[in-house]
């Protein structure tokens, strides 16, 4: 099984040609736990570190609920390792209710209503004042029914000190398992990042939390969930400039050539290349030469297969530290008119949408989604796409999960000619 909703890095697509900035960057942690408690069975979360426990959230709990505790039954062990028995790392993890078996690691009781648990597991108050650009991240493992569809585990954030847990900010955790996971051995430690939304930059009252789901209705799919090594850090933005990054193609070759400034602390540029808009690969590297904090570095990388179809390259710049970001991505291959707008991906869930469009030029477009009957389900006019990448966050009335398709229409008034391309895409898993 996949994570799901772990973060994923969407790769922005650019106009080539265009100057674009870009930066590398160097974390700082702003609050971080460990769980250390040196505990090694059946100590209560809520015991350590400001950690507390709200109940019934989202359903309510039994008379013999699971519980949060803090201890190396479950080890929180690093990635990817499977779970195990205590060593001497203490986790955040589910356990059964105390007088049912209780802590033995990532585990739980569902018999019935009596087992049903409802319980938020909520971080002490974190302040970014100062920060922006802040990361979560954390190691879990998460195994646990389908979709999330039964019992299972979420993370929870919250900008308000834990007055409200938008639905927007939920995220469920399945990590994939190692073994015979509803035979109940444990799933793999699995690091999960998330680059958190701007309302969480400079504010006083972040909270993060673990919701746990067990719904009583008998029928379990253990293991349950673990947590270990939980930080909150902020990037310390450090310029490289990608002053250019194009693509031509020549008799025999495709010449690539970029110039950068402000290279700092940059390690090498990955060259990575996308054949008709598959996923990118890795074709190739070049060391970062200058960490010249004022000239100009101009760089070349030749790429000896030829394709027919249009070929989509950018440039990995990895840094150091092993931290990276991409550059544009540019374009050699003839394009169809159609392929001058192109929906690069679309997802929604809990009636929020968001779909990530590349637009060869600036234009206005109408973005509408319809169900697969052909029935139209909501409309956006007036769309202003700029060129390269747009990402659009739209909001859907309520609309049950499956398969819906996006459609992208411009008009004659930019004097192009009009476009107009769907695709369909998958809500609400
Ligand atoms: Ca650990
Ligand atoms: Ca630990
Ligand atoms: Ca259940």
């Amino acid at each position: 099984m996949k994570s799901i909703y772990s973060h994923i890095t969407t790769p922005f697509l650019a106009l080539a040609f265009l100057i674009c900035i870009s930066v590398s960057s160097k974390a700082q942690t702003i609050w971080s736990d460990n769980f250390n408690n040196g505990c090694s069975a059946n100590c209560l979360a809520t015991a350590w570190n400001g950690w507390t426990l709200v109940d019934n959230v989202g359903g309510t709990t039994g008379g013999s609920p699971n519980n949060w505790y803090i201890s190396c039954a479950e080890e929180g062990l690093v990635p990817p390792n499977c779970g195990s028995s205590c060593i001497g790392d203490q986790s955040l993890h589910i356990g059964a209710d105390p007088g049912s078996g209780g802590d033995i690691g990532a585990t739980y009781n569902e018999t019935g209503a009596t087992n049903a648990t409802y319980r938020l597991i909520v971080s002490p108050t974190v302040s970014t004042v100062g920060k922006s650009t802040i990361t979560l991240k954390f190691d879990y493992i998460a195994y646990g029914s389908a979709g999330c569809s039964d019992d299972r585990a979420q993370l929870r954030l919250s900008t308000d000190n834990g007055a409200t847990w938008p639905v927007g900010y939920q995220y469920c955790l399945t990590s994939v398992c190692c073994g015979a996971c509803n035979g109940y051995s444990q799933g793999q430690w699995t690091t999960y990042t998330l680059s958190l939304p701007a309302a969480f930059d400079n504010n006083p009252n972040v909270r993060i939390a673990f919701h746990w789901k067990n719904n009583g209705n008998g029928s379990g799919t253990d293991p349950s969930v673990a947590i270990d090594d939980i930080s909150l850090s902020s990037v310390v933005v450090l310029p490289v400039t990608l002053v250019r990054f194009q693509a031509a193609k020549e008799t025999n070759k495709v010449k690539l050539n970029w110039t950068t400034i402000l290279e700092n602390q940059l390690s090498r540029y990955e060259v990575e290349r996308s054949v008709g808009y598959a996923s990118f690969s890795k074709i190739g590297a070049v060391v970062a030469t200058g960490n010249n904090q004022a000239g100009q570095i101009n760089y070349i990388y030749n790429d000896a297969e030829l394709f027919s179809k249009p070929v989509y390259y950018r440039l990995k710049m990895v840094n150091n530290d092993g931290r990276s970001t991409y550059s544009n991505v540019a374009r050699v291959g003839s394009a169809t008119a159609n392929e001058n707008i192109i929906i690069v991906s679309t997802n929604g869930r809990n009636g929020k949408m968001q779909a990530y469009i590349w637009a060869g030029y600036a234009v206005t477009a109408t973005i509408s989604v319809y169900d697969l009957q052909g029935k139209k389900i909501a409309t956006f006019p007036d769309r202003r796409l700029i060129t390269g990448d747009n990402r659009l966050d739209l909001n859907l009335p309520k609309i049950s999960s499956g398969y819906y398709t996006i459609k992208v229409e411009t008009s004659n008034s930019s004097q192009k000619i009009p476009i107009r391309i769907t695709k369909k895409f998958l809500y609400g898993k």
